[in-house]
């Protein structure tokens, strides 16, 4: 394939995500940066109309460039691959942390010991989202659960149960932070609390948890995806450090497209 013909056939246009997503910010970044996408155009939308977009343009073989993240089931189903970044404007290894708003240690430890123990595998989140293709997220949550007592175990060991206690989860809506969040939400249950979980927008979140209107998430991008969004708050959140490492953000192609990096691209 031609490249210096790509430009053109893609109508000089990147497949984005949704306008409030981390991934949007730096997407709109990366476009700035690199003198070479020059003319280049983000398309914001949603994250199903990007995954539309990217399973019909492989199955015509025809090129497209999407924004994507691992975990995501779409490296399962797809022969995919990042470009190269760099100038690094999608970051590099991200993380998703676990924080909290002030005061909940004292207010309720039950639940922030075992938020704060909570630490998983990009494999296990990519189980629960593969199987909530299937089965709801609840569902799809307590199977993960119920395969998984030796880590439940872990991070209940020593915790004392309450009755009926309210605690408020936030996140935010893609099939990463609904699997992690039910997961949290289940086991919480498990724990006798009341537990409403939340899906809004990255920056409401951290809104959210600065303002204690709600008691904790486990949705933060780190460092760069929500970095903007952290910095801004950092002094009204606890971080509780990692619950997920080895994420990524990124510009992801079909492995058939014969470009390896954003530089690649020509104006
Ligand atoms: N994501 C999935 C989100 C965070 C989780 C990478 C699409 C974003 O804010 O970009």
């Amino acid at each position: 394939e031609d490249t210096a013909n790509l430009g053109e056939e893609l109508n000089y246009t990147i497949t984005g995500i949704e306008p409030g997503a981390g991934t949007t910010e730096l997407a709109r970044n990366t476009l700035e940066e690199y003198e070479n996408l020059e003319g280049w155009e983000l398309q914001e939308g949603s994250t199903a109309g990007m995954l539309t977009t990217l399973g019909e343009a492989i199955d015509n073989e025809e090129p497209i460039i999407v924004t994507g993240w691992t975990p995501h089931w779409m490296f399962a189903s797809y022969d995919l691959k990042y470009l190269e970044d760099p100038k690094e404007t999608f970051g590099g290894a991200e993380n998703i942390n676990t924080i909290a708003r002030l005061g909940l240690e004292e207010d309720m430890p039950s639940a922030y010991k075992i938020l704060d123990r909570f630490q998983w595998e990009p494999e296990d989140m990519e189980e629960v989202m593969l199987n909530a293709q299937d089965v709801s997220f609840e569902e799809a949550a307590q199977n993960w659960l119920e395969d998984n007592q030796d880590k439940v175990d872990e991070w209940t060991e020593g915790v004392e149960k309450v009755d009926g206690k309210q605690i408020e989860l936030v996140s935010t809506p893609w099939d990463t932070e609904r699997s992690s969040g039910t997961v949290m939400k289940i086991l919480l249950e498990q724990q006798g609390f009341d537990v409403t979980l939340t899906p809004v927008d990255p920056a409401i979140m951290f809104q959210a948890v600065a303002n204690a209107e709600a008691d904790a998430s486990l949705a933060p991008w780190l460092p760069i995806t929500h970095g903007s969004f952290y910095e801004k708050h950092k002094d009204n959140i606890i971080d509780l450090g990692e619950n997920l490492t080895g994420a990524k953000i990124g510009m992801v192609v079909p492995e058939y497209m014969d470009i390896d990096s954003i530089e690649d691209l020509q104006p």
